[in-house]
Order: structure tokens, then sequence, then C-alpha cells
């Protein structure tokens, strides 16, 4: 991903210039040294879930072994350490996003709960007969159904931007849908399905200019480039543990405080009270009048420790990295036969879509998971987006921190096999 298209780095700690020294990063993930159908694995399924350096793992388990307890809960010291080492991942969280407060960091199980929860919440209080979401073709289905959902609760309208050939969002299509029934504005800030970068500070300000709130899902984002909620001017943002690096069952949505404070919670139980009564029951402050429950402690620990992980690399190297092996992949795949590259929007994330004449997409991830490489094929839970394609499925290689230029060889090199076998 390009560092120019997204938000500035506040938080970046080497220097952009120096590469990545990619061999030592690999012996961070001790995954990637395993084999795979007796093949050294090559791992280029990262949008779906990317692997855990040991930083994190022994984040997760020195909590686990040395300090677990539940947490807000306990006067004694497990509990007060746990409590710590908690809301220190919330504050580090804060510092990775620039967020303003650790008020408006709200920990969830993931994007999908992230959005689920403004839908819900931030939906059932502004969202009335008549009135429109505006989202793009080019959304997950968690970025779709839950506004589906609420929609159809409050007799609204669930409405799409188009996007061009090449992937692009088309932003004069976008503009034209905002309209004075517009509500809510809740796009992707990178596509999973072909990669684009949408131009969401652009859609920030025209949303804003008609006095619409803007979520973003950064599902697809946070990991690849420096991300700052308060340069992008969202009043939402969702991400996922588990794609940065972290553990799964963990994510985060960021909510400017003022629309948070308005917000009514939309689960009810432990921690998120001040008082409880059979009658009625006061909620506790941000963030915790979100957060219904027994968190995942150690998932939000393991993040933390994921998020630094992160920042010790540097985000503008990850991204620089990253943009160079898309390069050299969309190099190596555009000279195969038969070859289609779904998705050329000209900021693209390193994800790359793609179909071959007249082998179906869970063929070619087949025949390249026998020479231990994997890819995600399907639909991606992205099928608006297949459909404008006029296609059921794509085969996709995500790119991460780890990928190094042999990985791109050795996914060529299988997809040479899989035109032989397929002739
Ligand atoms: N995309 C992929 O292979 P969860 O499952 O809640 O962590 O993330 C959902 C989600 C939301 N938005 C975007 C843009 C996403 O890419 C995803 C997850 C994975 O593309 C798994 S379907």
């Amino acid at each position: 991903m390009s560092g120019a298209v997204l938000a500035r780095n506040t938080t970046g700690t080497a220097d952009a210039a120096t590469p990545l020294d990619i061999a030592r990063i690999r012996a961070d993930f001790p995954i990637l040294a395993r084999q795979v159908n007796g093949r050294p694995l090559v791992y280029l399924d990262s949008a779906a879930s990317a692997q855990c350096p040991t930083a994190v793992l022994q984040a997760v388990d020195h909590y686990r072994t040395t300090l677990h307890a539940n947490v807000h809960r306990g006067v004694h010291s497990l509990s007060q350490w746990a409590t710590e080492a908690y809301e220190g991942s919330r504050e580090r969280v804060r510092r990775f996003l620039n967020a303003r407060s650790t008020r408006e960091i709200i920990f969830v199980r993931g994007t999908t709960e992230a959005i689920n929860l403004v839908a819900n919440s931030f939906g059932r209080g502004h969202l009335g007969s008549g009135d429109e979401v505006l989202i793009t073709y080019l959304e997950h289905h968690a970025n779709i159904v839950p506004w589906q959902l609420v929609c159809a609760a409050a007799g609204a309208r669930l409405r799409a931007a188009p996007v061009l050939d090449d992937g692009e969002l088309d932003l004069d299509a976008f503009e034209a849908l905002l309209t004075p029934r517009t509500r809510m504005v809740a796009v992707a800030h990178v596509s999973n399905a072909l990669g684009t970068i949408l131009p969401v500070q652009r859609i920030v300000q025209l949303a804003h200019a008609r006095g619409v709130p803007v979520l973003l899902d950064g599902a697809q984002a946070v990991a690849h480039a420096p991300v700052d909620v308060q340069a992008l001017d969202c009043d939402f943002y969702a991400f996922s543990g588990h794609k940065i690096y972290g553990p799964t069952g963990i994510g985060v949505l960021y909510g400017r405080e003022a629309l948070l404070a308005a917000m009514p919670p939309w689960q009810g139980g432990g921690d998120m009270i001040l008082s409880v009564s059979i009658e009625k029951t006061t909620f506790n402050e941000l963030p915790w009048k979100f957060e219904a429950g027994t968190p995942d402690i150690s998932g939000a620990i393991g993040l933390a420790a994921a998020l630094d992980y992160v920042d010790l690399l540097g985000r503008e190297r990850i991204a620089a990295h990253e943009h160079a092996l898309l390069e050299l992949a969309n190099a190596r795949l555009a000279a195969l036969p038969g070859l289609r590259l779904i998705g050329t929007a000209p900021d693209k994330a390193a994800v790359v879509s793609f179909t071959m004449d007249g082998v179906h997409p869970h063929d070619i991830g087949t025949i390249l998971d026998s020479e231990g490489i994997a890819i995600r094929t399907g639909h991606h839970c992205a099928m608006p987006i297949m459909e404008r394609f006029g296609l059921p499925a794509t085969a996709r290689a995500s790119f991460a921190l780890y990928n190094s230029a042999a990985d791109v060889e050795r996914l060529a090199a299988g997809l040479r096999k899989v035109r032989d076998v397929f002739g």
C-alpha cells in the first residue's frame, strides 16, 4: 500500500528509508518455518488471517501463566494486575490509532462485531422510515448485512455506490448518492476482495459537508500502512486483531467520543453498568458502557504486543515493502497466459485477485496447496463485488510484512504448474 494515500504516521519509530530485514522478520514467526504437503510453507492468505510473531504468543502466554484473573472486579492483586494490563492495552490501541482518548476505544470480538455495534446502537437511534445508509459495492458482508438488518427494522434503505472497471470507487456516483436522506456512510478503507484503497479522506469530507457521520472498515488497512483517526476525521473505525498479527477473538471499535456518549448500549450485562435494580440500570462510562461481560483479556494483551511489533518495524516501511511485493506479483502474474487480474486500481494494497481461463479458482487453490502455497479462493465474503465483475469467485493472494520476493516467485511457479495441469 502506498503510504501517501493514508493519513500521516504519528507513531512510526523506524527510519522509513531502511528496508525491512525479511529473513530476520521471518524468524519471528515460528509457523513460517513449517512444511505443508512436503514443501516449505508460502503463506499468502494474511488478508484472511495473519500469523502471530513470537512476541505476541509470548505476551499471551505470559499473561495466562502469571497474571490472569477477571478485570475491573477484584480487590486482589491478580485482578488488579490483569486490569492494568487490559487497560494498558487500550491505551496502546489509542496511541496506535492516534485517538484523543481511551474513552474512544472499545474492545470487541473483531471488525464484524464493531460494525454490528454501530449499526445496532447508532442505527437504532438515528434511522427512520425513508432514511438511507450509503455503502459501496466493495464492502465485505460484515459491512453490508448489519446495515441491511437495521434498515429493514427502521424502514430505511441501504444504497451502494458503484465501482469502475478497474475496481476503483466511482466517486462521482458516490457523491450523487449522498442525499438529504443519507444518515450514515459506512465504507471499507481497503477492499478485501480486490485490494482497492478507497479515497476515505475525500469520502469523509463529502459526508461531513452534509452532516453525515462516517464509519470506516479498517480490517484490511491497519496492518499495512499508518492510520490516524484524527487525520482521517472519521467518526468510527473498526479493525480485527487477527489481521494485524494479533490473536483471533479481539478487535477494536474507535468512535468519536461525543457520538459514543450519546449512543445506547447494544448489549447488557456485567461491567457495562454502574448500578442495577429490577426497575432500572445506570450505565457505566465510556468505554465500558459498550463492553458487557468478561472481555477477551488475553486477546487485548496480545493485540497490544502485535501493535508494538508493527510499530517497531515501522508502518511506512511495511507499506513500502508490501508495495514492492505487489508490483513484483503484478508483473509475474501478468506474464502468465490466460491469467486475468481482477482489480487494478491505481491505489492498491498488496492483495492480488485473479482468474485463469478454463480453471476454477478452487482448483487453483488446491494445486497451489499441494505445493505448500496458501491462498484464498471463493467470493471472499464480498459477493456484490464478485457479481459486479460477473464472477462467482476469484483466487486471491494477499501479502504481509513477512512475505518475500521468493514467495512471489513460488506463487508464479505454482501457477505455471496449474497451467500445465489444465493445459
Ligand atoms: N475478511 C478475508 O479473507 P472479522 O471476521 O470480523 O475479523 O473481519 C471481517 C471483515 C470485515 N471487513 C473486511 C474488509 C474484511 O476483510 C473482513 C474479513 C477476511 O477477506 C475473512 S472473510
